[in-house]
């Protein structure tokens, strides 16, 4: 029989019941400190029954931060809420990793240690509106990192990973997409430094490698996916030749061998228009298993697994509004709808207040 969302995959060392994955979901509803709360434990809980749980995105370090009320993975306190979040979804019989998350220059003074200016890779400020517990207010321009600064950024990565291992998770997924510190790196929209990090594809690769060695390093590269978004435009972000750059990207990561690539195969969060871009190419490269994300449904996921496009499938918001969304694929029920005010921030309501098919 052909192999389709319900069948069982090896990422690494990370054995998933089935191949539908729950994508990483920015929902700010940690406590003070950004420690997981009683409510986070019972929204992921409710979800474990996905293949893989792939948390929020989640801060590294203080300067990491970009948005309120977001978990971390840098304290003591950070690594034990979450551990009663990994202590749940393993219960449940699920599997859980962490995505590690730096915003570089998206985010604001307010939301960083004593007021500090966003750090990038060179002083661009974005369009667009930070979001801050003042509300929406325009960008700052970032500094640009000091070359000696790069090796504490790379050590924030290890060290959140020893964490996140502490805390029980099955492994960690490095947040490279979606226009945060990794890639606005890789792209040349906002990365125009002239030292090693910046200029040739290589250069910019550079940061992204070292991250990974590091992340390898602690983990063990079984337990490490990553994710990538080539052509998303969230965030002001842009490349002149990204297909060039990221078939060097999967080209440069393969050595690694790690658990899993997770691609963004477009322009996700209503940023514009992707440029073009052959995903099945960038698939071509890739020798780690794949999950793909934008917008499946289950056809579209069964015939992607079908043709050996994906391995899996990450699902965003049919996940926040159906925490059996599992069940109602298997059994063609009908999904909720989501209620896209409660995304980001708030209570329990739009949070674990979904029904199940089954109460
Ligand atoms: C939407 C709002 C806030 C954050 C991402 C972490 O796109 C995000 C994010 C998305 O990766």
């Amino acid at each position: 029989m052909a192999l389709d969302l319900f069948s069982p995959v090896k990422l690494g060392s990370i054995a998933l019941k089935n191949r539908m994955v729950m994508a990483p979901l920015t929902r700010n509803r940690a406590a003070e400190g950004g420690v997981p709360q009683a409510m986070n434990v019972t929204y992921y809980e409710q979800r474990a029954t996905a293949g893989l749980i792939i948390s929020e995105a989640t801060p590294i370090s203080a300067m990491a931060h970009g948005y309120p009320a977001l978990p971390g993975i840098y304290t003591e306190a950070q690594v034990a809420g979450w551990k009663k979040v990994t202590d749940a979804v393993h219960a449940k019989g699920g599997k859980m990793v962490i995505q590690l998350w730096h915003v570089g220059r998206i985010s604001h003074p307010s939301l960083l240690p004593n007021g500090a200016l966003p750090v990038a890779p060179s002083a661009i400020k974005p369009n667009g509106k930070a979001f801050t517990y003042q509300g929406l207010v325009d960008y700052v321009q970032p500094r640009a990192l000091e070359l000696i600064e790069l090796p504490g950024i790379v050590a924030d990565y290890e060290h959140a990973t020893k964490l996140a291992l502490a805390a029980g998770f099955d492994g960690v997924e490095i947040h490279a997409a979606n226009g945060y510190l990794l890639d606005q790196f890789l792209r040349d929209g906002s990365n125009q430094r002239t030292d090693n990090y910046g200029g040739s594809i290589e250069n910019r690769l550079r940061l992204l490698l070292e991250v990974t060695s590091a992340v390898v390093t602690a983990a063990g590269s079984d337990k490490v996916g990553l994710r990538i978004s080539p052509v998303n435009p969230f965030n002001d972000m842009k490349d002149s030749q990204p297909q060039a750059l990221f078939n060097a990207v999967v080209d440069a990561l393969n050595p690694f061998k790690l658990a899993y690539l997770h691609v963004v195969e477009g322009g996700i969060h209503g940023g514009g228009i992707a440029d073009p871009f052959d995903f099945s190419a960038l698939r071509q490269h890739c020798l780690s298993p794949y999950i793909a994300n934008l917008a499946y449904d289950k056809a579209r996921g069964n015939a992607a697994i079908a043709s050996g496009h994906a391995d899996a499938i990450a699902y965003g918001v049919p996940f926040i509004a159906n925490p059996d969304l599992v069940e109602r694929f298997s059994t063609d029920a009908p999904l909720n709808a989501a209620d896209s005010s409660s995304f980001y921030g708030g209570s329990e309501h739009g949070y674990t207040d979904y029904p199940f098919l089954k109460a």
